[in-house]
């Protein structure tokens, strides 16, 4: 278990507002191997009473963190009157399980103390909404708009807190899995865009929620235009697996007079894994499967996008 009391800071802080609902952007990723689903949770601001003091921990990395005695008491708690059995963790309105050493007996101890899991602030599921304020569509967004910082806020008294369970296990061989997986992701946010537009007389993208097509983007890509960005996979597996690669792209001009104008191939080492064609303002959001056998451990491996627009100088956000 890697523990990491170093990253975490406890202020002891009077809750008085409410968590902002969060957006944010993507422009361009490629996820490689794996793709984790994020929760999507409901707001739910049920769990705060007010006028009660909690422990306020920001968090900036996805890590292990262990929070001691001496944090609450440093953080000007005074634990004699604290149960352990009661102390609750809360992120986003939603009760985190913890492991707690020692809470048993109801007496916070000087070695007690609270192991939990916390993330830094992902976007998360992200709702991107038409000109009627309907949903478009949704995009699982790897950054935050407004910060990367999250927190977790903790609380004590009252019902029992929830608890990772314990269980006693013995492996014959301690180390078994031979493989594990990775994500990469690519994303270079240079170009904002407010949204689709059908041309220069379309302003439907003035609207306060998160238009379809609006965000970061790479670059506005002309026709002939390759982007390339590169990566490492020094561990690869001796028997080839698959690969997942998703990426996002969204036309930012159009013509009638040609279907599927729109074209945009992605190469993994000179290989095409992905080569799709879409229509109009018909946004790219295509996940294809490659093996791992177009992959290098000994070197770098190169990423390209390449667009070309048929029968007229298009352009498309990537
Ligand atoms: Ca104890
Ligand atoms: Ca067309």
């Amino acid at each position: 278990m890697n523990t990491r009391k170093e990253n975490s800071t406890c202020n002891q802080t009077a809750l008085t507002s409410r968590e902002m609902s969060s957006f944010k952007i993507t422009s361009f990723a490629i996820l490689i191997l794996i793709m984790f689903a994020e929760i999507a949770y409901p707001q739910n601001f049920n769990w705060i009473t007010p006028n009660k003091f909690y422990l306020k921990l920001y968090v900036l990395d996805d890590a292990m963190y262990r929070i001691t005695r001496a944090d609450f008491t440093n953080a000007g708690i005074n634990t004699a009157n604290v149960d352990p059995r009661t102390i609750k963790v809360f992120n986003k309105g939603v009760e985190i399980p913890v492991y707690f050493q020692g809470d048993t007996d109801r007496v916070f101890d000087p070695n007690d103390y609270m192991d939990l899991y916390a993330t830094r602030n992902y976007g998360g599921a992200t709702k991107y909404y038409t000109v009627d304020n309907t949903v478009f569509y949704q995009k699982d967004e790897y950054f935050n708009l407004y910060s990367d910082t999250n927190v977790y806020w903790i609380g004590w008294d009252g019902g029992d807190g929830a608890r990772c369970s314990s269980f006693d296990f013995s492996a014959v061989d301690p180390y078994a899995s031979e493989t594990f997986t990775e994500r990469f992701h690519f994303e270079k946010d240079k170009v904002y865009s407010q949204g689709e537009r059908s041309g220069s007389t379309d302003y439907r993208f003035f609207n306060n929620e998160m238009f379809q097509g609006e965000g970061w983007y790479w670059s506005n890509m002309y026709t002939g235009l390759t982007l390339t960005d590169t990566f490492s996979t020094p561990y690869l597996p001796v028997t080839p697996a698959n690969c997942t690669l998703n990426f996002f792209a969204y036309p930012s001009d159009l013509t009638y007079s040609v279907f599927n104008e729109h074209r945009i191939i992605i190469y993994v080492n000179n290989n095409v894994v992905a080569d799709v064609l879409k229509n109009d303002l018909t946004r790219f959001n295509s996940t294809v499967t490659f093996s791992s056998s177009l992959l290098r451990n000994d070197t770098l491996n190169v990423v390209k996008a390449y667009y070309q627009a048929t029968g007229y100088d298009g352009h498309t956000l990537f």
